[in-house]
Order: C-alpha cells, then sequence, then structure tokens
C-alpha cells in the first residue's frame, strides 16, 4: 500500500523510513516495487546519502553491496539483479556472466550510472558518530571507489580531453530526456521481440528498440574499450555525469588521507574534469553548461536541469555561478513553476509536464542543486529548494516524478530515492546553515556574500 506522507516533519520521516524499509530485500533498496525490482546505482547512492544520518548501518550494507557488483575493470554496473522479479533488460540481456571481469556472485548490467557513490560514502563518514568506525569503512571502500574513478578515465574518456563519456542514454539518470533525441534518431531503426510494458509517460517502443540496438552492440563486443572508442554510435560528454564524477573526485581526496591514499591524483582528476568542463560543455554566449554529442562533434544546445548539476563544484567562477542561478531562477527554469525543477526548459517545444525526464521535477535533481547552493554559500536557494521538495512529497507522496506546475504525482509510487533524500532534507530542517559540502574549503559563502539571496520559500 502507498505509504500516505503527513504534514508533520516527524511523522513524514517515519512515513519516508518505512518506504524505505518496504523496498529493502535484505540485500539492497530497489527503487520501487514492481516496476524496478532490484538495484540501481544512482538510487542505491542516493539512499545511501538518505539514510547516512538516520540508519548509518543499512547505508553502509546498501553502497557496500552495490561496490560488491563491480566489475574488474572497476565498472560499476548501473543493475545489480537482485531479486527474482521481472524487468527488461533482463540478465538474459546483458549476460554478464559471460565476461570474465564480471562478478560470479550477481548478475549485471553492461552499463553503469553517474558515479555518486563517493559522494555518498563521504556522506556517511561526515555525519558518522563513531570515528573509528567511520574511518574503517572508508578504508574498506577507499580502492573500490578509486578503481570505479580509474576505469571512467581509462575507457571512458572517448573524447581524449578528460570527461567520462556516456555510451546509452540509461547511463545519465535521465534516459527518456529529450537531450538524446537527435542522437538516438540517427541510429539505425531496428525491431526487437521483446515485451516491456509502457507505462503513460514513457517513450513509444520505437525509442526503446534503439535502446536495445545500443545495449546489445556494446554487449556483442564483449563489452570493449575499443568497441566503444571505434564504433560504438552513441557517445556523449554530459554535464550532469560529469559534474557528479567531479564532486565525487572531491570527496573521494577528502577521503584518501583517512584510508592512507594521496589524496593529490584525485584532486587533479576533479581539476582535469573542471577544465574540460568548461573548455567543452560551458556555453558562454547562452550561459548553460550542454551535453557534446561526439559523434557529431557538435553540442546539444537545450536546457536542461542537467545544465546546472556542474554547480556541485564549489570551485565554479562566481560570475559563472550568477549567469547559471539567474537562469535557473528565471521563468524558464524554477521562475514559472511552482515545484523546481523542470527536467527541461520549459519554453523548449520538447517540455511535457508530464513526461519522464521530459519535464517533470525530481526529488534528486532538487537534492543535487541544493547541495550545489550550499557549496556557493547560496543558503536561500538551498533553503527554497528544501522547502519546495517537502512541499511535493508532502502533497503528492513519495512519487518518481512531479508535475512542476501542479505538483501531482507521476511515475511509481513508494519511490526509494524521494523517500530518502526527503529524511536527508528533514535533517537539516532546523539548521540556519543546512547541509555539509566536501572540498567547499575558502570558496563557501563568497558568493552569497556578493548577492544577497533573492529565493523565497
Ligand atoms: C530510470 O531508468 C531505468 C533504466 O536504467 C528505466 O527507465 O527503466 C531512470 O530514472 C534512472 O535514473 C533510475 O536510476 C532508474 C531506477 O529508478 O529508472
Amino acid at each position: 500500500m502507498e505509504a500516505r506522507p503527513s504534514v508533520d516533519d516527524a511523522a513524514l520521516g517515519r512515513e519516508a523510513l518505512s518506504v524505505l524499509d518496504a523496498n529493502w530485500t535484505g540485500a539492497a533498496t530497489v527503487p520501487a516495487p514492481g516496476l524496478y525490482p532490484h538495484q540501481w546505482s544512482l538510487d542505491s547512492a542516493f539512499v545511501t546519502i538518505g539514510l547516512a544520518r538516520t540508519n548509518p548501518e543499512r547505508a553502509k550494507a546498501e553502497l557496500a553491496g552495490l561496490l560488491g557488483g563491480q566489475w574488474r575493470t572497476g565498472m560499476v554496473p548501473h543493475i545489480l539483479f537482485r531479486t527474482a522479479g521481472g524487468y527488461f533488460p533482463g540478465p538474459s540481456v546483458w549476460r554478464s556472466h559471460e565476461h570474465a571481469a564480471a562478478p560470479r556472485h550477481v548478475a549485471t548490467s553492461g552499463l553503469t550510472q553517474p558515479p555518486l557513490q563517493a559522494l555518498a560514502a563521504w556522506w556517511i563518514w561526515r555525519y558518522a558518530t563513531g570515528r573509528e568506525a567511520a574511518d574503517a569503512f572508508v578504508r574498506r571502500l577507499y580502492p573500490s571507489l578509486a578503481a570505479q574513478h580509474r576505469y571512467l578515465e581509462t575507457a571512458r574518456d572517448l573524447g581524449g580531453a578528460g570527461l567520462a563519456a556516456i555510451v546509452h542514454p540509461w547511463e545519465s539518470g535521465m534516459d527518456d530526456s529529450p537531450l538524446w533525441d537527435e542522437p538516438l534518431a540517427a541510429l539505425p531503426a531496428v525491431r526487437y521481440a521483446y515485451h516491456r510494458e509502457l507505462l503513460p509517460g514513457r517513450h513509444s517502443d520505437n525509442h526503446h528498440d534503439r535502446y536495445v540496438s545500443l545495449a546489445l552492440g556494446y554487449r556483442d563486443s564483449g563489452y570493449a574499450p575499443a568497441y566503444l572508442r571505434q564504433e560504438h554510435p552513441f557517445a556523449i560528454e554530459d554535464p550532469m555525469f560529469n559534474g557528479i564524477w567531479l564532486a565525487s573526485c572531491e570527496a573521494l581526496a577528502e577521503l584518501a588521507p583517512v584510508a592512507g591514499a594521496d589524496p593529490r591524483p584525485q584532486r587533479e582528476a576533479a581539476e582535469r574534469i573542471r577544465t574540460a568542463m568548461t573548455a567543452r560543455l560551458w556555453d558562454p554566449w547562452d550561459g548553460l553548461y550542454y551535453a557534446r554529442d561526439l559523434r557529431t562533434g557538435t553540442p546539444i544546445p537545450m536546457a536542461s536541469v542537467g545544465s546546472f548539476t556542474p554547480l556541485v563544484d564549489p570551485y565554479v567562477p562566481t560570475d559563472r555561478v550568477w549567469t547559471l542561478v539567474t537562469a535557473l531562477e528565471s521563468g524558464r527554469f524554477m521562475g514559472a513553476a511552482g515545484y523546481p525543477v523542470p527536467s527541461i526548459d520549459i519554453r523548449a517545444a520538447q517540455f511535457d509536464r508530464s513526461r519522464y525526464w521530459r519535464g517533470p521535477s525530481w526529488v534528486n535533481t532538487n537534492w543535487l542543486l541544493r547541495h550545489a547552493a550550499l557549496g556557493h554559500g547560496l543558503v536561500d536557494l538551498a533553503q527554497a529548494l528544501t522547502a519546495r521538495t517537502l512541499r511535493l512529497v508532502r502533497q503528492a507522496g513519495f512519487r518518481e516524478c512531479f508535475d512542476p506546475f501542479d505538483g501531482s504525482g507521476r511515475g511509481c509510487r513508494d519511490f526509494s530515492w524521494s523517500a530518502a533524500l526527503t529524511l536527508d532534507l528533514l535533517a537539516d530542517a532546523d539548521s540556519p546553515e543546512p547541509g555539509a559540502h566536501p572540498a567547499a574549503g575558502l570558496r563557501a559563502g563568497s558568493v552569497a556574500r556578493a548577492r544577497p539571496g533573492t529565493f523565497g520559500a
């Protein structure tokens, strides 16, 4: 039965925990019963962050379990098949067991997702009450996290400039986004006989055929990095994926001394990503970060919530922060929609308030932008994002996503990252300077002092 969140903070927190308990398999938290009956890597990282303060032992189990499915190449798969639940494409499509680098104890997909896991590990460490146990946990996970980053640096720098490329829309975390429409349309149309129950608001079979075709091409190459470099038809440098990677590099640099490791390689990696994002993804005329299609060599000039997520880097220069925040606050995003943040510019022809990643607001991207705001000392913006996100879940429940105009729920119910991140937002609710940020260092607060906050809750 769907949890019915209450307006009272304590009750809302209890409801969120009960959703996460119901979605716990004993080894992992599935994103939602029925529709997503396995462990997803991005969802697990958000669940870890959400549970870090309320149930740290389960947060550790979630993250350690996910990294237990890591391939020997360092790749953290986007799905670990944890239950008998049906999901297409399942283990028989990915055939991970035929690959020598894949784990033996669990079947996985062959793709990855935005690498939020090091930030999630930092979250556990930052909020731990027992220092020794937290340090031991970091020592245990550090090698896996460093290997994940090395994989991205080596196998995924398809453009040769220091950014990781996604090789499938499913790797973006924003699967049906119109950002991928053109690159997908350029692929040959292939028909596959498979069954996937399409929900209202999801892509047509035609798009899913292309998704499957991309996945099978990569699988049939033996998940070979050389195939990705030379032949694979979909390769995109995405600002959200790389912004999250940068944030995780900074988190890993903070954790390195705890693990007895040298933080410099992680700081250098962060700097490389920062420089490359400016050179390749930042559009100074439009004042937005855009994804870049490596197969056409051109940007994808569409403003999306992903255009703002590089703000998770506290070292984004102040003038650029203001340019981005002005666009975020404008009638194209937060300014017109009552419930932040629409996944796509509401003026875009492709904007659709109901269709999955083509308009609706999501709790996870709101949380990322709130985290970004805190890194720049933009407390008022952070508080506005917090208050409006909590209003969404209070009114509509822990839905997968929400209509940005009227706040009504879309997608599935009792969705784990919506519940988990509600817990994280509630944990800071009474604090005047909420939250924490790895590597915010001297920069935190500087932007806020340069301009008074203009965001009301
Ligand atoms: C959605 O993606 C899956 C494929 O990975 C799907 O469409 O079936 C996305 O929202 C993704 O970000 C999320 O991790 C996943 C599970 O919640 O669902």
